[in-house]
């Protein structure tokens, strides 16, 4: 019998776009002779819409139960759409499908951050991906940070901030953040794709920073700018977790003082150089910490654990993010495709890892 992958994709996130973008390459390159697929879109009001295949452009627009953004558009292509004429439906939808395993293809907020995953395991339905632990530690900027100090992972210096404490001790935290060498980067805790982050270069923008941070999460982080590469390497497996080439990202053009959503989903400008030339030993110790941080988060399908590199070799882990991009042209299947992984044979891999990890914990 047929196992039903259900693609679980879009969701009640600012990264909403970026997932249905993911999962629209997901459901293509799926096994179809090996696998049952179901899409499930995930409204931006968290309604569950079971939908067809969405391999075809859309008839009429009267049939659209949601609407292509223009960045989904622009990525996919002229012909293909995402939208679905599916029909509403809940979670009990899903306990009634035999042999069904999840495939979350979710950012951000409600998908990458536990969750879903959460939902998951009460209902024992096997899911792709990160456990709720790693989720939920590796969405959080703060929570995650203090376990790679705890494991002894180098990452830069940075200052937690509660919105309370920059309601209510305001001088102290603008303190501890002068300690910090400008530029500063301002973040929220629980966010992903560089929403709601700013580059700050002088004390005098730090207020208008932080009201935009907020705007996302109680929480904030604001760290220690470094001048630095950013190398990335792609984590896959369950106990015995295997990394990937690394690889590099060169944002280029007008408005990049960093890596930022745009730079990140819509500007061609932005090159991956993959593999990425480094000194020698610089490749091993990246592969040590990104072992060594997937472990301490007991990290479990995939993740992909994202540097910095500085002129004289110093190396940072920035964060370990648990549901990385996943279109054709996005850093985690490309550094598996140049380690000789290809994104469908990636995909069963990674199917084939829940499952094992379903079958232990059954
Ligand atoms: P997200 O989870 O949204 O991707 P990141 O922490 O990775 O958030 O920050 C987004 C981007 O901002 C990074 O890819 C990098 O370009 C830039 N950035 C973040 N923190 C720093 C830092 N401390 N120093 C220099 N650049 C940074
Ligand atoms: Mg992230
Ligand atoms: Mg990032
Ligand atoms: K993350």
């Amino acid at each position: 019998m047929k196992q039903t992958v259900v693609v679980f994709y879009g969701g009640k996130s600012a990264e909403h776009e970026v997932s249905v973008v993911s999962a629209f390459s997901v459901i293509k390159a799926l096994d179809y002779n090996q696998y049952h697929i179901q899409p499930m879109y995930i409204s931006y009001e968290g309604v569950w819409i079971k939908g067809p295949l969405l391999l075809e452009p859309v008839a009429n627009a009267e049939q659209l139960k949601f609407t292509i953004s223009d960045t989904d558009e622009m990525l996919l292509g002229d012909g293909v759409k995402t939208a679905s004429v599916g029909v509403k439906t809940t979670i009990g939808e899903l306990t009634k499908i035999a042999n069904v395993i999840a495939f979350p293809v979710l950012h951000g907020p409600n998908g990458e951050d536990g969750t879903i995953q959460g939902l998951f395991e009460t209902l024992n339905i096997p899911y792709v991906g990160a456990n709720v632990i790693a989720s939920a530690a590796g969405m959080d900027k703060i929570i995650s940070k203090e376990i790679f100090t705890a494991v002894k992972i180098p990452q830069v210096p940075y200052v937690a901030v509660r919105n309370v404490d920059w309601e209510d001790r305001r001088a102290d935290m603008v303190a501890a953040i002068a300690a910090l060498t400008y530029p500063v980067f301002v973040k929220p805790a629980n966010m992903g794709s560089s929403v709601g982050i700013s580059k700050v270069t002088a004390e005098a923008e730090l207020e208008a920073a932080m009201a935009e941070a907020f705007l996302y999460d109680r929480r904030i982080v604001v760290e220690q700018g470094v001048t630095a590469r950013e190398v990335e390497v792609a984590v896959l497996g369950n106990e015995r977790p295997e990394v990937s080439v690394a690889g590099e990202i060169t944002p280029e053009g007008e408005s990049h003082s960093f890596y930022t959503y745009k730079a990140k989903y819509a500007d061609s400008s932005t090159q991956l150089v993959i593999p990425a030339p480094l000194d020698e030993g610089v490749y091993e110790q990246i592969v040590a910490y990104a072992k060594k941080a997937y472990i301490a988060l007991d990290g479990t399908g995939v993740s992909r654990a994202d540097f910095f590199v500085t002129a004289d070799n110093s190396i940072y882990l920035n964060e370990l993010n648990t549901m990385p991009g996943f279109t054709p042209v996005s850093m985690f299947p490309l550094l598996w495709a140049e380690s000789g992984l290809p994104y469908d044979q990636l995909l069963n891999r990674m199917i084939e890892l829940a499952q094992a990890r379903f079958a232990q914990t059954a």
